[in-house]
């Protein structure tokens, strides 16, 4: 049909875009309207979210999508987990808190006192990640006694502009409260483990509608009264919706931010004792399909890392430390990119080199040296999980497909290739914001039956890299991370 121009506001854990997106039968071209920095914010004893920030800087962005030329619908996507509570008025309880502060340390091993892991994964599908919003809740138990609902963060930001609640699935799918087989709230569980299953709002799918702009909102910021659109509103979710993959070809996907995504596609969750071992999450998608994957620390490591340089007033330019790294010895040492010591936020060459250390490794001593290190410890935990995915579901992999910000790294892209011995193909970037607006495009009558009629679209219109294997010796920087201590 005649293309739709939408607007995407894909928030991400360290910054924030809304994309003005044009989507209709061989069209999808995107125009970033809107771009700003996002972010914890430690007060007190306690890192937040600014979350009345994103608010306005969503409205901010669709006041520019607006100004570009008319929009039919919005939709949203951010991070998943994090959420804020609302009393019985609707107003916000408190101010949300983000996902790495230190509330949930020890809280996941209160739960298996009243559930067991093994049932909680039977239920819910979910890794254990010390900030499952299920451990979140219980770190404010005595809080919620005041509360009426919890929203995740896009359903949040969706409830302030339409005034409505619900629960968007795909998101839903990453709390530890949401039955994975049933696809509806795990209530009873949810009871068992001490959260009153009253805060849990209506379930949505992906394609259904949020609501309507509010009219006070709408008059205040100049806007007409546009719907508002349930995406698949786990940022992942709606990036493993623009993997380019080719129709039967039997792919392992990387959603590179912050964190690294790494997993695979699956009509049903994959909820075996060697799965939850491996720390594997069932998280949902799209049209009914399972992104069994596992949370790898990701570019996190690596942001964090430029941050401590800066703070110290050496510049640093991603672009210098990495053609650095490019120049270092490959392999030289190594790290569990996954180790508990990498979650919070602090010094990471710091970190990275008492790691080094403790393992009878040689320590890092240039900057190059230092992002090879963690590089390399990057690439090899994607072999590892990618591998572990094939192994755990008995399906080879015969590409890995990296979409997202990290596609921009080229070392990392080629690295991922050498070590998991396939070949790569990197792009989009800005997956997320392309499967928000392919969900959406399709909920306001474009001709979308499919995922593969999405990913096609993809194919015909955005352009990739492909990376070949060239070589290195990962199966013995393998033996010697395996031979580390626990992972998150
Ligand atoms: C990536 C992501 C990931 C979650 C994490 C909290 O942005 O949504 O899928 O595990 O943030």
């Amino acid at each position: 049909g005649r293309p739709l121009r939408l607007a995407a506001v894909d928030l991400g854990a360290t910054s924030g875009r809304v994309i003005a997106g044009s989507v209709g039968s061989g069209t999808l071209a995107l125009d970033e309207v809107h771009r700003f920095p996002n972010g914890g914010v430690r007060a007190g004893d306690t890192l937040y979210w600014d979350v009345l920030g994103l608010y306005r800087e969503t409205l901010a962005g669709v006041r520019a999508a607006c100004a570009g030329g008319p929009v039919s619908g919005i939709g949203i996507d951010s991070w998943a987990v994090d959420y804020g509570l609302l009393d019985r008025a609707g107003r916000l309880l408190g101010n949300p808190v983000h996902y790495r502060d230190f509330r949930t340390d020890g809280v996941a091993a209160r739960v298996s006192e009243s559930v067991s892991a093994r049932e909680l994964y039977q239920v819910t599908g979910v890794q254990q990640l010390p900030f499952n919003t299920l451990y979140q809740l219980l770190s404010e138990v005595d809080r919620l006694a005041a509360a009426e609902t919890m929203l995740l963060m896009p359903d949040l930001l969706g409830y302030w502009l339409t005034g409505n609640v619900g629960a968007e699935q795909t998101n839903a799918s990453t709390t530890q409260l949401y039955d994975v087989r049933a696809r509806t709230w795990a209530t009873s569980l949810a009871e068992r483990a001490g959260i009153p299953p009253r805060l849990l709002p209506p379930l949505r799918d992906p394609g259904e509608r949020v609501g309507t702009l509010r009219p006070g909102i709408a008059a205040e910021h100049g806007l007409p009264e546009l719907p508002v659109v349930a995406v698949a509103s786990h940022d992942t979710a709606s990036a493993v919706v623009a993997v380019p993959a080719e129709p039967g070809t039997r792919f392992a996907y990387i959603s590179s931010g912050t964190w690294s995504l790494v997993g695979l596609e699956l009509p049903e969750p994959e909820l075996s004792e060697d799965a939850r071992a491996a720390n594997f999450t069932n998280e949902g998608g799209v049209d009914g399909t399972i992104r069994f994957l596992r949370n790898v620390m990701g570019l996190w490591v690596l942001s964090e890392t430029l941050r401590t340089w800066s703070a110290r007033g050496e510049a640093v330019e991603l672009d210098q430390v990495l053609a650095e790294a490019a120049e270092a010895p490959a392999l030289a040492a190594v790290v569990d990119i996954d180790a508990p010591e990498f979650l919070a936020p602090g010094d990471m060459p710091a970190r990275i080199a008492r790691v080094c250390r403790d393992t009878g490794q040689p320590t890092p001593r240039t900057r190059g040296e230092t992002v090879r290190c963690i590089v390399d410890s990057l690439a090899l935990a994607y072999r590892r999980t990618v591998r572990c995915a094939a192994r755990l579901t008995g399906s080879p992999v015969d590409v890995v497909h990296i979409v997202g910000g990290g596609v921009r790294n080229r070392l990392l892209c080629q690295l991922t290739a050498d070590a998991c011995e396939v070949p790569v193909i990197a792009g989009p970037v800005e997956a997320a914001a392309l499967g928000n607006l392919l969900v959406q495009a399709r909920a306001l009558g474009q001709d979308l039956p499919d995922l593969a009629a999405m990913r096609a679209l993809v194919r015909a219109t955005q352009t990739v890299e492909r990376y070949l294997p060239t070589g290195g010796d990962w199966a013995t920087a393998e033996a010697r991370v395996d031979a580390m201590g626990p992972r998150v």
